[in-house]
This record gives structure tokens, sequence and C-alpha cells, in this order.
């Protein structure tokens, strides 16, 4: 049984997440998208995250995709959206 679906910076899960999700692939909004889907934060996303980060994408709560969304945003992980990590990504 596969436990583990991509590493980071995959090819594979760049373009699954491009093509199924018509998602922007800038290389930084990527790699948090990545990071976003890799709850254990270590490198990989194993299949159980790759369904709950689906799963969050596709029948979300409003709730549940504003979490997500901040878990993008909040690029050291220090549970604050700080000026400078908002413009990294505009
Ligand atoms: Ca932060």
């Amino acid at each position: 049984m596969v436990s583990s679906i991509w590493t980071s910076g995959s090819l594979v899960c760049r373009e699954l997440l491009h093509n199924t999700f018509d998602l922007v692939t800038e290389e930084i909004l990527m790699e948090r998208i990545f990071c976003a889907f890799d709850r254990l934060c270590d490198g990989v996303i194993h299949l159980d995250e790759w369904v709950l980060g689906l799963s969050c994408f596709l029948r979300g709560t409003n709730e549940e995709l504003i979490k997500f969304t901040f878990l993008i945003y909040d690029l050291n992980n220090d549970g604050f959206i700080t000026r400078e990590e908002m413009f990294q990504l505009l």
C-alpha cells in the first residue's frame, strides 16, 4: 500500500493541482499549498493528508477554507499573517 503521495516540489503534485483545479502555479504559492496539505510538515504528502486536503478543497465549509488559506499565507507558521508575508504572495 502506498502511504505517501508526493514529496515537496513534486512536478506531479504541481501539475495535478494546476490541471484539476486551474490553480495559479507561481512557485512560492505552489510550495505553500503543498505545505498546507503536508500537515506533518515532513516534506511528504501522505495519503490521509491528501484526502483531507482534497476534502477541504472540494467540500470544505467556509471556516475550513479560511483555515486552509490561512495556513498558505502564514509563511513562518507563527499563527499570524504579517504585511511582509502577505506581500510575498501577492
Ligand atoms: Ca506568520
